[in-house]
């Protein structure tokens, strides 16, 4: 007999998830992911100048602060032709690079740590032993017994007080939890210590974006970051050095803590590399341009098939022809009006609620396609995409990591593999931070100031498109443009890949591929559902871009 579970709310994500499963023989047999809020910006663009598109674009997200503003401005550079000078793009890149630091220390800790890490468990530690395993990982300085003693008290007299708040209702003590008291002390200290860390990334993108969240410096054609080493109203020398202590500071801290726990820990549930693997074709986008008619780029993008990189095709750049025909969003099974799937171009957004009806409509996310195929994007992908690429720094890490793990390259298609790639994807975007400060300076010492090329907007009809890799995976924006104004806007977002439903053919999704065959031992703390659902790290906000708690229509926005 199957049982039926609803998991709703999907805690420690962003946005409103629901999934649903059937169990069997204690595995999940089916399952169904349901994006539970629905946002409707693309209709609040329409109408508007898409010069301002970006700035109401990444109001997406509060997660992803800087991607959509990214994806947007990219959208409007390709569909005028626009060239970005190579000074703009530095900026860019260390935005993008710093914002991923961020969100993937905060994904790792604060997000999903807590599947793996048993913080009960942890006021039984031994300080002492506690930093001796600590420091055979790395020599990191807050690796002391001194400062695991002081959080183990810190953890105790917080659960003596009976309130746990946060960690208040997690699977203490599941039989899934394998961790040793220390191993768990060690990883709670570096939950705390990662809070202060994941600041000094937000700080930097803060410095170089105006603002964090929803960075303020982008505009058509570049930046509008003022860049001056002399004059004390801009980017100046005493800025750049604060930018460059915080980047190395984080860099220390996702090389030497991060990086190690998340090693550490797949080595201790290595079974982990076996469950939720699911849709096994992997989308990239190239990232990172390195000069301004982005032709050449730092990583590389592809496509794999059937979890075969041998069989990888290589985009080279972000026009690609097949890769923008082949994409469609199919709402059979969303609560859209449904008709053949389409290419964003051509994308609608006109909701049509009907309630959770499993072999209906069940959800706000579209399911997007690449030639008809459901795909996965998100750290897997491009690390495989630059591994199958032959990406040196990449290909070494991989390797590297997966000969300490005893395990080989295509196990990174599985639950821990989204933690372990992300993991080397923080490396690099700490190391790549600094390389692009790097090379701004050179260029600003060659003479090269100049950081917009400035653009008017013209008359006629022109769409573009702006792709970017995402810390959850590729992102898309779809814009059409009608004498000066937006006609037509759509965004095809990371998790909306991942989460989305089932398509018109009845395939499922990622996130419901992945979780089938997860072992279930408890369907009342259904643990190893969160942990597979978690390792994509959800965000629902940008997955279906009002929340209407009662599941009611909302769609009465007023475009000027
Ligand atoms: Ni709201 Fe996002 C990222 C985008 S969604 S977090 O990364 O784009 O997957
Ligand atoms: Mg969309």
């Amino acid at each position: 007999m199957s049982k039926r579970i609803t998991i709703d709310p999907i805690t420690r994500i962003e946005g409103h998830l629901r999934i649903d499963f059937e169990v069997d023989g204690g595995q999940v047999s089916k399952a169904w992911s349901s994006a539970q809020m629905w946002r409707g910006i693309e209709k609040i663009l329409i109408g508007r100048d898409p010069r301002d598109a970006w700035v109401f674009a990444q109001r997406f997200c509060g997660v992803c602060t800087t991607v959509h503003a990214i994806s947007s401005i990219r959208s409007l550079e390709n569909a005028l032709n626009v060239e970005v000078p190579l000074n703009a793009q530095l900026v860019r890149n260390m935005v993008i690079a710093q914002h991923s630091v961020q969100d993937h220390i905060v994904h790792f800790y604060h997000l999903s740590a807590l599947d793996w890490v048993d913080i009960v468990s942890a006021l039984s530690a031994d300080p002492k032993k506690t930093a001796q395993i600590a420091q055979s990982l790395s020599d990191w300085t807050g690796n002391s017994e001194t400062e695991f003693r002081a959080v183990k008290e810190k953890l105790t007299a917080f659960v003596k007080t009976g309130r746990l708040g946060i960690f208040g209702s997690g699977y203490w003590g599941h039989p899934a939890m394998k961790l040793s008291p220390e191993v768990n002390l060690m990883a709670a200290a570096h939950y705390l210590k990662a809070l202060d860390y994941q600041k000094k990334a937000a700080q930097a993108v803060a410095i170089l974006g105006g603002k964090n969240p929803h960075i303020q410096n982008l505009c058509l054609g570049g930046v509008a970051t003022a860049i001056n080493m002399d004059n004390e109203a801009t980017l100046n020398m005493e800025r750049v050095a604060l930018m460059r202590s915080l980047m190395t500071e984080t860099r220390d801290f996702v090389k030497k803590v991060l990086f190690n726990d998340v090693v550490a820990i797949g080595s201790m549930y290595k079974e982990w590399f076996k469950y939720g693997r699911g849709v096994d074709n992997y989308l990239a986008v190239p990232e990172f341009p390195l000069d301004s008619k982005m032709t050449k780029f730092d990583m590389s993008g592809g496509i794999i098939n059937n979890g075969d990189l041998k069989n990888f095709k290589k985009l080279t750049d972000h026009k690609d022809a097949a890769l923008i025909s082949g994409i469609t969003e199919s709402t059979k099974h969303a609560w859209y009006k449904d008709d053949e799937p389409k290419n964003p171009f051509k994308g609608e957004t006109e909701p049509m609620y009907t309630d959770f009806e499993p072999d209906g409509k069940y959800t706000w996310c579209k399911a997007p396609r690449l030639d008809g195929r459901p795909v996965q994007v998100g750290p897997v992908a491009q690390i495989l995409a630059s591994y199958a690429a032959g990406d040196k720094e990449v290909k070494a890490m991989v390797d590297s990591v997966c000969s300490k793990l005893g395990i080989g390259v295509n196990d990174l298609q599985s639950t821990m593999g989204r933690h372990v790639t992300r993991a080397i994807r923080s490396v690099i975007m700490a190391d790549k931070s600094l390389l692009y400060l790097d090379m701004l300076m050179d260029n600003l010492a060659k003479g090269d100031s100049v950081y917009a090329n400035h653009t008017e907007m013209p008359k006629g009809e022109y769409q573009g498109v702006g792709f970017h890799e995402a810390p959850r995976g590729t992102l898309s924006h779809w814009m059409v443009i009608d004498d000066g104004k937006l006609k037509n806007y759509q965004a095809v977002v990371p998790s909306t890949w991942n989460a989305g439903p089932r398509d018109e053919k009845g395939v499922a999704g990622p996130y419901e591929a992945s979780i089938k065959g997860n072992p279930v031992a408890d369907p009342e703390k259904p643990l190893e559902v969160i942990r597979t659902v978690h390792s994509f790290d959800p965000c629902i906000a940008c997955a279906v871009h009002s929340i209407d708690p009662e599941g009611k229509e909302i769609t009465n926005i007023r475009v000027r």
